[in-house]
C-alpha cells in the first residue's frame, strides 16, 4: 500500500449514506412492483449490471459482464502482474426478497474501491469485484451459476434446464446477449486470484443479539437439496371412494409432518425445510396424482445430516408404502461444509479488532458464492448484523453505521495486507 490508509475512511459515513442510497436504487430493478425479484437473465439482471457497473465505473474501475453474465470490475494495483483480492456476491434474489443479500457486499465493496480511488491510493494488488449473476438460482433451481463459471465448475447440463415458463437457460442466455458456447471463458484462472473476501449480511441472529455489527464466519454449514416425488393416481373428487383413493397429497401432507417431527428431535443443531410443493393436476375436483417437493436440509455436522437423511427417507418411503403410492428422490444440490481460511480470517480479525474493538467468530447457516470459490482460493467471509436475522423476506434490514464500519473494515483489511 502507498499511502496511509486512515485517509480513506475519513468520509465513511458519506460513503455509507451512498451505499444505503445504491442499495435502495437496486432495490427498485424489481420483475414486480411492490416486491424485490430479480431473476438470473432477465432485463432486471441486465439492469441491475448496468447500474452496478456504472458505480463500479466511478469508483475508478474497468468493466466488463462475463459469458455467465457475471458484472467485473477491476481496480488496478501497483504491481500489474500480482494476483488479484476479490470480492464477490450476488445480485439476483428469491422471490419477494430483502434489499441486502448479496448486493450489501457487492456494494460495500465498490464503495471501499471508491474511498482509495478519490483519495489516489492504490495498493500493491489488483481489487477485483463481482456481482455474481445467480447465487439464489430462483429462476433454473439450480444455485451458484455465477460463481461456478468463475470457479471453472460450469455443468453444460444446466444449459438444458427450463424455467417456469418453459425456456431453456441456453435460450435465455442467448436473448441475454450471452455465447454459451464461450461459457468457459468466465473461468477465472487460478493463478490470477490471491484471496477472496465476501461481505454478507448474517441472516442470522447471532450478531444482532449480541449487539455487534461484525463478525468474522468460521465455516458455511454444509446443504443438501432434494426433489422428492410422490406419485398415486388422479380421478374424480366426487366419486372415488375414499377407501380406493392413492391421494398423493394426503400422502405428502403425512411425509412433511412427519420431517418435522424427526427434525425436532434434533433441536436447533440442524435445519429442514421443505419450501416447494407442486401437486398435480393441482384442481379442486380432481384426487392429486402426483406430488413434487423439494427439501432442504442443513447442519455444521455432516454425520448428523446423514442420519437425518436416512431417517426422513425411510419414514417417508414407509408412509408411501402403507398409502400404495410411490416414492422417489434425486439429490440435486449439494454444498459442502466449507471452512473459510484460517490466514484470512486472522487478518479479518485484526482489522476488525481495530474498527470495532472486538471479533465475533460465528458460523454461517446460510450457503453462499464463496462455498463455491474456497474450492479454488483461499475464501473468508465477514457477516453483518441484520435486524432480527430476518432474511429472504422484505424484512431484512441493516443500519447505516453498521455499513459505515463495513467500509473502514475493508479499507483496513485491503490496506493492511494488500
Ligand atoms: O439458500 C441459501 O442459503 C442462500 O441464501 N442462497
Ligand atoms: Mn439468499
Ligand atoms: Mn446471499
Amino acid at each position: 500500500m502507498a499511502v496511509g490508509h486512515m485517509s480513506a475512511c475519513k468520509e465513511s459515513s458519506e460513503s455509507a449514506a451512498r451505499v444505503m442510497k445504491h442499495l435502495q436504487l437496486l432495490s427498485f430493478v424489481t420483475e414486480r412492483a411492490g416486491e424485490i425479484t430479480r431473476r438470473y437473465l432477465t432485463p432486471q439482471h441486465q439492469k441491475a449490471n448496468a447500474l452496478v457497473g456504472n458505480w463500479m465505473k466511478k469508483a475508478g474501475m474497468k468493466t466488463h459482464v462475463d459469458s455467465a453474465g457475471n458484472i467485473i470490475g477491476v481496480y488496478d494495483g501497483m504491481d500489474r502482474n500480482a494476483p488479484a483480492v476479490l470480492f464477490g456476491s450476488h445480485l439476483d434474489t428469491v422471490r419477494n426478497a430483502g434489499a441486502y443479500d448479496g448486493t450489501l457486499g457487492v456494494l460495500s465493496a465498490i464503495e471501499a474501491v471508491h474511498c482509495l480511488h478519490e483519495q489516489h491510493i492504490r495498493l500493491t494488488h489488483p481489487i477485483w469485484i463481482i456481482g455474481f449473476a445467480d447465487e439464489e438460482g430462483t429462476r433454473f433451481g439450480v444455485t451458484f451459476l455465477g460463481s461456478a463459471a468463475v470457479a471453472g465448475h460450469w455443468n453444460s447440463a444446466w444449459f438444458d434446464v427450463v424455467d417456469m415458463d418453459g425456456v431453456s437457460m441456453k435460450e435465455a442466455m442467448l436473448s441475454f446477449g450471452l455465447d454459451p458456447d464461450r461459457i468457459e471463458d468466465a473461468a477465472i484462472p487460478r493463478s490470477r486470484v490471491k484471496d477472496y473476501y465476501e461481505l454478507h449480511i448474517e441472516q442470522g441472529s447471532v450478531l444482532d443479539a449480541s449487539h455487534r455489527a461484525l463478525g468474522v464466519v468460521s465455516c458455511i454449514n454444509e446443504s443438501r437439496r432434494f426433489q422428492l416425488s410422490i406419485s398415486g393416481e388422479t380421478g374424480h373428487s366426487g366419486t372415488t371412494p375414499m377407501s380406493c383413493r392413492r391421494d398423493a397429497v394426503f400422502g405428502a401432507a403425512e411425509v412433511i409432518s412427519a420431517f418435522e417431527k424427526i427434525a425436532s428431535e434434533y433441536g436447533d443443531r440442524l435445519y429442514c425445510t421443505v419450501g416447494s410443493i407442486h401437486c398435480a393436476p393441482n384442481l379442486a375436483n380432481c384426487i392429486a396424482g402426483s406430488m413434487e417437493l423439494r427439501l432442504d436440509i442443513r447442519a455444521g455436522d455432516q454425520e448428523l445430516l446423514d442420519i437425518l437423511e436416512k431417517r426422513l427417507f425411510e419414514a417417508a418411503q414407509n408412509i408411501c408404502r402403507k398409502r400404495r403410492l410411490l416414492f422417489e428422490s434425486t439429490r440435486y444440490f449439494f454444498s459442502p461444509l466449507v471452512h473459510c481460511c484460517a490466514d484470512l480470517m486472522e487478518k479479518i480479525r485484526k482489522s476488525l479488532e481495530k474498527i470495532q474493538g472486538y471479533s465475533p467468530v460465528l458460523q454461517s447457516g446460510a450457503a453462499h458464492d464463496a462455498s463455491e470459490i474456497a474450492s479454488v482460493w483461499p475464501m473468508a467471509m465477514i457477516f453483518m448484523r441484520c435486524a432480527g436475522g430476518k432474511s429472504h423476506c422484505p424484512e431484512e434490514s441493516v443500519r447505516q453505521d453498521d455499513v459505515r464500519c463495513g467500509i473502514e473494515f475493508l479499507l483496513d483489511l485491503l490496506c493492511s495486507n494488500y
